[in-house]
């Protein structure tokens, strides 16, 4: 292990016997514990309240039965999960993930990260994230509803507006926030619109809230670009995924002038060296839910190819905005033979250790997920404080807000890596500003849990 502080030493060793096994858990932990290895050499007080020890270890975790009826009457057993991870700041806040894959090493992965990603958005939320292995795809309406309705009856009773405020993340978007928002009235009895965010806009919703995390993650880009005296003018972008953040990624990389050239599915990807026509994206996607192999029925002069192959496409920026692990070292290796300047991270994790590595190590402009992609939450901690004023703001003072939020995420992960002598190094320079605002938080309370 590569650690000096026998300290941290000991805490990942724990949490390796503690969390066998759960391979994407002990991969975020590892990152961070590296990375804030210099804060906690340089502060006594971490190690004597026990911070690091009490960070990575949930304060709750729920795992729950989530039983339902499919379209044919048969019953169906799906496993729920909600971590709630950290409160120090601020209620626990993180999206929901409804996906085959999703297991408990997957959810406290992503919760682990939230708290950092939200302590970094400066707003007053902790970190909890959610999910289930329910398979959306190919599901009618009625079953998302009657899967949402059920999962919602066990996880009432553990949110609140002041509680826990899940949101959406992989699988879930407005559709299913409406759904659970209408079982959690039912069953409380109370039009309480900050348990969730994410909603639509007639009950509540934030404007900017489905483009946040692509548009922040634009920002932060240009942020990183202009740092180094240069824009996203005339860029050729390479983007995983075909989701909520990649479709707003794409949006804002060309409003800012570059050039967007593929987009890809769990299924396969395609180039269009003109440039990909997001009204048809979003009509395949958002509007009918089906394949980027349709693509090509609108844009004929575009290629569809199977499996995996973003990172081989010659580019300027790259923006994983698909799903963790999505990015390996070979892929690294590609990118930066092909001459990327630079890389940010609109998924959780899409490097692995070894690719982001090489990123750092080669100087590229790279955005670490906690601080790229935190516009999304950072939207809806927004959307409690409307929720909670019972007033909305417009699109450009929610807009507005955003930006600022991303520059200034940007320049206290800058700010912090110049600090510990590794200037530019923003998995350094995020992790270490995530970490102190909490851990300031922690020793404040005391030690109850
Ligand atoms: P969506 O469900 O809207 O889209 C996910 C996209 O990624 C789809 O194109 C999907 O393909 C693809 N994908 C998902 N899983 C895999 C997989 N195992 N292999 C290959 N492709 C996959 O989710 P989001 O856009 O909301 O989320 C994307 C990423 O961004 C996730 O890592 C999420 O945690 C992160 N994120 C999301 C935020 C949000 O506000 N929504 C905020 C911050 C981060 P297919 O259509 O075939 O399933
Ligand atoms: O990973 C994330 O930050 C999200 N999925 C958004 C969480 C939120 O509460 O908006």
């Amino acid at each position: 292990m590569s650690f000096q502080s026998p300290y941290l030493e000991k805490v990942y060793e724990k949490v390796q016997q503690r969390n066998a096994g759960e391979s994407e858990f002990l991969q975020a932990v590892k990152e961070v514990l590296e990375s804030i290895e210099p804060a906690v050499l340089a502060n006594p007080a971490i190690e004597k309240n026990g911070i690091v020890e009490r960070m990575v270890e949930p304060e709750r975790f729920l795992v729950f039965r989530v039983s339902w009826v499919d379209d044919n009457g048969q019953v169906q057993v799906n496993r729920g999960f909600r971590v709630q991870f950290n409160s120090a700041i601020g209620p626990y806040k993180g999206g929901l993930r409804l996906h085959p894959s999703v297991n408990a090493s997957i959810i406290k992965f992503l919760g682990f990260e939230q708290c950092f990603k939200n302590s970094l958005t400066g707003l007053p939320i902790g970190g909890g994230k959610g999910g289930s292995d329910f398979d959306p795809k190919g599901k009618s309406d009625m079953e998302i509803m009657r899967f949402c309705q059920s999962f919602m009856t066990e996880l009432y009773r553990h949110i609140g507006p002041n509680v826990d405020v899940p949101a959406g993340d992989i699988g879930v978007g407005a559709r299913e926030i409406g759904y659970l928002f209408g079982q959690y009235k039912r069953l409380s009895n109370s039009f309480e619109n900050g348990v969730l965010t994410g909603k639509g806009l007639t009950y509540g919703g934030s404007l900017i809230r489905p483009q946040a995390t692509g548009y922040g993650l634009l920002y932060f880009t240009d942020a990183m670009l202009q740092k180094a005296g240069d824009s996203l003018q005339g860029k050729t972008v390479v983007i995983s995924g075909a989701g909520n953040v990649a479709i707003y990624a794409a949006e804002k990389a060309m409003e800012l002038g570059a050039k967007v050239v593929t987009m890809s599915d769990s299924t396969g990807w395609i180039y269009d060296g003109e440039g990909i026509d997001l009204n048809a994206i979003k009509e395949i996607k958002e509007v009918r839910r089906a394949r980027l192999t349709e693509y090509k029925n609108y844009r004929p002069n575009a290629e569809y190819h199977e499996g995996k192959g973003v990172w081989s496409v010659k580019c300027d920026v790259a923006l994983p905005c698909a799903t963790q692990n999505e990015l390996n070292e070979d892929d690294a290796k590609a990118l930066i033979a092909n001459g990327v300047k630079a890389v940010a991270e609109g998924a959780n994790m899409p490097s692995t250790l070894e690719a982001t590595k090489l990123f750092v190590d080669n100087k590229i402009l790279f955005g670490p997920a906690k601080a790229a992609n935190a516009g999304g939450v950072a939207v809806s901690a927004l959307e409690m404080s409307q929720n909670s004023m019972r007033l909305a703001w417009t699109r450009e003072e929610v807009d507005s807000k955003l930006h600022d939020i991303m520059v200034n995420i940007f320049n206290n992960s800058y700010a912090a890596s110049v600090q510990v002598g590794h200037e530019g190094n923003l998995v350094m320079g995020a992790n270490i500003a995530g970490f102190n605002k909490i851990a300031e938080a922690m020793i404040a309370q005391g030690v109850a849990y």
